[in-house]
């Protein structure tokens, strides 16, 4: 058994669960929370990032972060079944790093909220964020919002970057990227594990 280490609404997490679910190994997979604030040696000792997805395997060796994660089912699966090959393999990767680079600015606008007092935020900070969003998103809806084609790790990342857009920053990207929303209705309707793992807010 493959052992996740995880936290229900983490975009990064649901990356792992979408991918488990398309290439068929989702039994194979438990699915134990963690607790990245906790500085015992229980994550620490898997992951020295405390950083959650990591993946226990069944030798006991860890892997992390999420892509590293995506690449090893992949590659358990026989290989090419969500990382293309060719150009398409880079184009798949490059829209994977895009999505994850909107989550990392999205989840860093929510732990500045969440962490830092008001009087210590700093505004510049906080838009320099934003922008990377918005730049991710624009991106995004120019090139990569075409419905259909095979489903790949850029794929599955970018539904759940729109995701988590959705869960913690009140879906304000909808009115802005119409072309995304589609994108994502065909992608929810394409892959039954996008709706299966969507988190109410708590
Ligand atoms: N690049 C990492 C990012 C993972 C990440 O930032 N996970 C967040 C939860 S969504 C986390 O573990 N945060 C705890 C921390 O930063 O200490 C990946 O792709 O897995």
């Amino acid at each position: 058994m493959l052992v996740l280490r995880s936290s229900g609404a983490s975009p990064f997490v649901r990356k792992v669960r979408i991918a488990a679910d398309i290439l068929g190994f989702a039994d194979r997979i438990q699915v134990v929370e963690a607790d990245t604030m906790n500085p015992a040696p229980d994550l620490l000792s898997q992951n020295p990032l405390g950083k959650i997805p990591t993946l226990v395997l069944e030798n006991g060796e860890t892997l992390y972060d999420s892509a590293v994660i995506l690449d090893y089912l992949d590659a358990l699966a026989g290989g090419g079944a969500i990382i293309p090959q060719g150009w398409s393999r880079y184009d798949a990767l490059r829209l994977e790093a895009l999505a994850d680079g909107i989550m990392d600015a999205a989840l860093l606008l929510v732990y500045e909220g969440r962490w830092r007092p008001e009087e210590h935020r700093v505004q510049k900070w906080v838009d320099h964020q934003k922008a990377k969003v918005e730049r991710g998103l624009d991106v995004a809806q120019a090139r990569h919002a075409k419905p259909g084609g095979p489903t790949h790790v850029g794929q599955i990342a970018l539904a759940c970057a729109l995701g988590y857009l959705d869960l913690r920053h009140e879906g304000r990207w909808r009115q802005s990227h119409p072309k995304l929303v589609a994108w994502l209705d065909d992608f929810a309707k394409r892959v039954p594990a996008f709706e299966k793992t969507k988190v109410v807010p708590a």
